[in-house]
């Protein structure tokens, strides 16, 4: 289908919100209704269903649409649809539920925003769905771990009719419904716009790829960026869309707009383009850029990428003729040292220097401070990257001693909160094992079950910590790696994470016996007692490990500032 072909401000919208009156009626009926509270990637899919971003859908999918977009890419009525929009929900509440019923769908505010009337209620084999949506049951893969590990066994298909939107407080002046978009193209005359879908911040080979794609097919551009669910790690969505608001900057007036998607995506590679070139056309674009690897969901456990470069445009290519929206395909674009320009790399000339600085060397020069060129990015966009991803000198950090009782947690930890007040910058906080019994865990006992909620209790006060630029030091004994390797990720998400093994030996420790406790534990007088009547497993790649048989307190609590140096944690 050429451009000229697609209808301006896209097909037919189905939204899927009753008129006010009605909408009074639901709320009342919902007190009787059983409820289900929407996971935060059903709340995505629900208003996105709601607000017609999904059409022709009229609700999650039934048992035959499901098997057929899973199969063959289309609903049972054979319309192209790439991507299976399910309901999950546990078996407990599946009991309480039949074909006929009707369930209220709530926010996790506890707003019911729709009523679903039940069509199908089945148990997939989410396994199957893995493989034939994604072509992997490779849980690195973020779409299949969610399905894999963290989606609920039964689905429930059905109609849905919609009460009221879910609330977002934040950037509402840039969300719009796709009937608000479409009136706004109307309105500002856009008859022709090609819509950029990004989940990263925009630097300028974005910009030149943008640009030049409006050029080509003389369109106006939409930054369409996802603000609902992304891939796991990515920057968040508040910094980047501060990031996208400056790129607007640099576009010519008038030509290139900014709207917000609440999109859950699945990083399902190509099946996934399709499927934002069909939301893309539901918001009212006639063309949509698809470029090097769009959607990717990077490498599988043996290290080779799910999807090949461009096979997300290949099969948007193959389905052209029936999505009403065209695509614009683009090669990477790269910076070309002697032109001082951007071009796309399958335009570089022989013998011409390529610039290029990778996702993760780009992370890397923030996260050490180091500098970011002018030809890569903006400055303000540098800069508020800057800000809310400071260098590590700057960042909160976990410093987590682990190991036996009386091996020398508390002593050496004390002993480097003292230096760190020392030396000032950051607030600094101890959380010793004794201490946090005392108080956060008093009804605790030592059990595997009490023991994890005691270092979970740890982590996430630790992490909030970090998280607001501060050091904590934990000094709990933490015998299981499980749950260490918990805190591990609740720590890094915020900040910089130490693990520090006290690897003083079991005898020693029995020896010195500070306490009397190991005494006591050999007579049995306490039980479950960590190294005698209880496991401690050994951190296997702790960033430290010290002995305080050879070590005193002192020269520990300095091996960890040196190390902390040599991170970048202090400078
Ligand atoms: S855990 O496993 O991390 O939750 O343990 P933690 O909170 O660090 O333990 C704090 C102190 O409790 C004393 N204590 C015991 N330790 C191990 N096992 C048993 N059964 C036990 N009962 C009491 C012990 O003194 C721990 O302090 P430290 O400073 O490590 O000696």
């Amino acid at each position: 289908m050429t451009s000229e072909l697609i209808a301006p401000h896209g097909g037919e919208l189905k939204e899927l919100y009753v008129d006010p009156a009605r909408a009074e009626a639901l709320k009342q009926e919902v007190a009787d209704l059983p409820s289900w509270d929407l996971t935060p990637r059903q709340l995505c899919d629900a208003e996105l269903l709601l607000n017609g971003a999904f059409s022709p859908l009229t609700g999650f999918l039934g048992e035959a649409d499901y098997a057929r977009v899973r199969d063959e890419m289309r609903l049972a009525d054979g319309t192209l649809w790439p991507m299976p929009i399910t309901l999950d929900v546990t078996e407990a509440f599946a009991a309480g539920v039949k074909v006929g019923d009707r369930i209220a769908l709530r926010c996790p505010e506890g707003v019911p925003i729709a009523i679903l009337t039940v069509t199908d209620q089945w148990s997939p084999d989410r396994r199957a769905e893995a493989v034939a949506v994604f072509g992997s049951d490779d849980d690195t893969h973020p779409g299949v771990d969610f399905l894999l590990n963290r989606s609920n066994p039964v689905y429930v298909g059905g109609t849905l009719e919609g009460i009221e939107p879910p609330t977002h407080y934040d950037f509402r002046h840039l969300r719009d419904t796709p009937r608000e978009l479409r009136e706004k193209f109307k309105k500002w005359g856009w008859q022709r716009v090609v819509a950029f879908q990004t989940r990263n911040p925009m630097h300028r080979a974005h910009q030149e790829l943008t640009f030049r794609a409006a050029q080509q097919v003389e369109a106006n551009l939409l930054i369409q960026p996802v603000v609902g669910m992304t891939k796991p790690g990515d920057i968040d969505h508040y910094t980047r869309v501060r990031c996208y608001e400056k790129i607007l900057d640099c576009y010519p007036d008038q030509t290139t707009g900014l709207s917000l998607l609440g999109l859950a995506m699945r990083m399902g590679g190509p099946r996934e383009a399709l499927w934002h070139a069909i939301i893309r056309k539901n918001y009212g674009c006639t063309h949509f850029i698809v470029g090097r690897d769009h959607a990717g969901p990077g490498q599988n456990r043996a290290g080779e990428d799910f999807y090949g470069p461009y096979d997300a445009q290949e099969l948007v290519a193959k389905y052209q003729d029936e999505l009403g929206i065209q695509m614009v395909p683009f090669q990477m674009m790269v910076y070309v040292q002697e032109r001082a320009q951007y071009a796309p790399v399958d335009e570089v000339k022989e013998g011409e220097t390529v610039l290029n600085i990778s996702g993760t060397e780009f992370r890397r020069r923030l996260r050490e401070g180091l500098d970011i060129p002018e030809w890569f990015s903006y400055p303000g966009v540098v800069q508020e990257l800057r800000r809310a991803y400071p260098p590590r000198d700057r960042q909160g950090l976990v410093i987590f001693f682990t190991g036996l009782s009386g091996s020398g947690k508390s002593t050496i930890a004390n002993a480097l909160r003292v230096k760190l007040m020392e030396m000032g910058g950051r607030p600094v906080t101890l959380l010793d094992g004794d201490l946090v019994r005392k108080n956060l865990s008093s009804e605790l006992g030592f059990s595997r079950e009490h023991r994890d909620l005691n270092i979970q209790r740890i982590g996430f006060v630790a992490a909030e910590i970090a998280k607001a630029g501060g050091i904590a030091i934990c000094a709990p004994i933490a015998p299981y790696a499980a749950m260490r390797r918990q805190v591990r990720e609740m720590a890094e998400a915020h900040g910089g994470f130490i693990e520090a093994h006290v690897a003083t030996p079991l005898e020693v420790c029995e020896q010195r016996d500070r306490k009397g406790l190991y005494a006591k534990a050999r007579a049995g007088i306490i039980k479950e007692f960590t190294g005698i009547s209880d496991p401690y497993e050994e951190p296997e790649n702790p960033e430290m490990r010290i002995d305080t048989t050879e070590a005193s307190a002192d020269e520990a609590a300095h091996r960890i500032l040196l190390k902390m140096e040599s991170l970048g944690f202090i400078k």
